[in-house]
C-alpha cells in the first residue's frame, strides 16, 4: 500500500481480527486506532455518518465501512486478489457466511451465561458491563435476528469446526489459492 490504512477497531472484534490477519499476511503497513467497544466513538463517529459497526478503515479522506469493503481494498492495494471476498468460490463464500452470521452469534451465546457475565465483569467492570449489555440488547431489539442459544449454538460452532477440519485435512488454506 502506498498510503497506510488506519484501522478503527477494538481487540475483541472478530471482524477486525479478520482484517488484522490480512495485514499480517500481506505485510501491509497500517495504523491502529482503538475504539471503545460501544458508541459514542468520538474518533470515528464524525467520519462514518451514523454507521456504527467496527471495523472501519480510512485511507486519507476515504472511509471504508464494512470488513468486506476493507478486505477488497487490501486485496487491491497489496495485489493479493485472493483476499477479495468477491473472488472466492461458492463453497468458501458459504463457509464465510456461516462463520460471519450464525457462528458470530453462536460464539457468544454458546458460553454459559454466568461465565459470560464473569468474563464481561473482568473486562469492563460492573458499570461497563451494564452499559455494554444494554447497548448490545438495544442492537438486537426490533431486529429479525434471533441468536441461537445453548446446545443449538454449540452445534453451530461444532459444525463449523468440523468443516474447517475437513478442509484443512486436504489443503493448506481454508479458501483461496
Ligand atoms: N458487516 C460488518 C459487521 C461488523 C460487525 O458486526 N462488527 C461488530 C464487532 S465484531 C460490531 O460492530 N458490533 C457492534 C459495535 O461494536 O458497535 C462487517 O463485515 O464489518
Amino acid at each position: 500500500m502506498n498510503e497506510s490504512m488506519i484501522l478503527h477497531h477494538y481487540d475483541a472484534s472478530p471482524y477486525a481480527e479478520k482484517i488484522r490477519l490480512m495485514f499480517g499476511l500481506t505485510h501491509a503497513r497500517w495504523q491502529s486506532l482503538i475504539s471503545p467497544v460501544q458508541p459514542p466513538r468520538p474518533n470515528v463517529d464524525p467520519l462514518t455518518g451514523g454507521y456504527r459497526r467496527i471495523p472501519v478503515a480510512q485511507i486519507g479522506a476515504d472511509i471504508f465501512c464494512d470488513s468486506t469493503l476493507i478486505a477488497r481494498e487490501i486485496a487491491r492495494a497489496t495485489d493479493c486478489p485472493a483476499l477479495d471476498p468477491a473472488n472466492v468460490d461458492a463453497a468458501t463464500a458459504e463457509l464465510m457466511s456461516r462463520a460471519e452470521k450464525q457462528a458470530f452469534f453462536a460464539a457468544i451465546t454458546a458460553i454459559p451465561p454466568l461465565r459470560l457475565l464473569g468474563t464481561m465483569l473482568l473486562a469492563f467492570g460492573p458499570v461497563g458491563t451494564y452499559q455494554f449489555a444494554k447497548d448490545r440488547a438495544g442492537l438486537l431489539k426490533g431486529g429479525t435476528v434471533r441468536p441461537p442459544k445453548g446446545a443449538q449454538a454449540q452445534a453451530i460452532l461444532d459444525s463449523l469446526m468440523e468443516t474447517l477440519e475437513t478442509r484443512l485435512a486436504t489443503q493448506p488454506w481454508v479458501g483461496g489459492w
